[in-house]
């Protein structure tokens, strides 16, 4: 396997919608309106990962690219929950890219208390060859949601999946405390957002 080579269009894909959806951001800002998006990151999926993940799902390499949907991998990261929405409709209406499925695990959290809104897309990448399609997984989350699923994150990591029922009973505590954050804070969201006008144009 030439992880090189199979790997490039995959950092391309990162590379176009980390700087269209920058873009995004950008417009509200020119018009002078609240951009639902706060920040972007995204990354290809660390060779090491995608291993772990072949032997986890019992696939052969061949299957990578169908079976594996988030080697390119996008998060958007939104200040209040209905911006997660508002992001949601925007990327369902542009034509630069095919939506394959949504998973809404906001209305439907997850056992560990996750919390986001993921879109499997399809998206052509023109490479030396032709065009590609590839397969990416974009993210859409508050940044409580962020924090929590950090944190949450590193801790599977150093526990190897094996987190201590204590602590991820703890998880789960912080993930209700994080739901009730966002909920406060929309309930205020034109307070603050007006103050964030003021602020921006000082
Ligand atoms: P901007 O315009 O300041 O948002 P890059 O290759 O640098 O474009 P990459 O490799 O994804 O992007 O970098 P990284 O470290 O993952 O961070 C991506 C962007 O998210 C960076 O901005 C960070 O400053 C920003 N970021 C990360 N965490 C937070 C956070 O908690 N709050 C805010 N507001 N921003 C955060 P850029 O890419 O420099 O561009
Ligand atoms: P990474 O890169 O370490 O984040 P699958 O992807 O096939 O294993 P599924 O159910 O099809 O499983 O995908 P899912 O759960 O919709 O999305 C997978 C990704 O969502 C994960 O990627 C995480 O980034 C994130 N995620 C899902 N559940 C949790 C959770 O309980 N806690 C945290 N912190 N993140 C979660 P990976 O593969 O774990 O890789």
């Amino acid at each position: 396997m030439n992880w090189d080579v199979f790997l490039a269009p995959y950092s391309q894909v990162v590379e176009e919608l980390k700087v269209k959806l920058k873009g995004m951001r950008a417009q509200f800002e020119f018009e002078s309106r609240q951009s639902p998006i706060e920040f972007i990151t995204g990354r290809v999926k660390p060779i090491a990962s995608i291993e772990e993940k072949v032997k986890k799902k019992k696939i052969t390499l061949d299957q990578i690219e169908g079976k594996i949907q988030d080697i390119a991998g996008i998060r958007v990261v939104c200040q209040f929950v209905d911006d997660i929405y508002t992001v949601v409709d925007m990327l369902r209406s542009r034509e630069d890219l095919k939506i394959i499925e949504e998973k809404d695990y906001i209305h439907h959290k997850k056992k560990s208390g996750y919390r986001s809104f993921h879109m499997i897309i399809e998206y052509p990448v023109e490479t030396i060859h032709g065009v590609k399609m590839v397969i990416a997984e974009i993210q859409i989350r508050t940044m409580a949601m962020n924090f929590w699923a950090t944190n949450e994150h590193s801790l599977n990591y150093k526990y190897e999946g094996q987190i201590p029922q204590q602590i991820k009973a703890r998880l789960q505590g912080a993930a209700e405390a994080a739901f009730k954050l966002d909920e406060e804070m929309s309930k205020i969201k034109h307070e603050v957002q007006e103050a964030q006008r003021i602020f921006h144009r000082k």
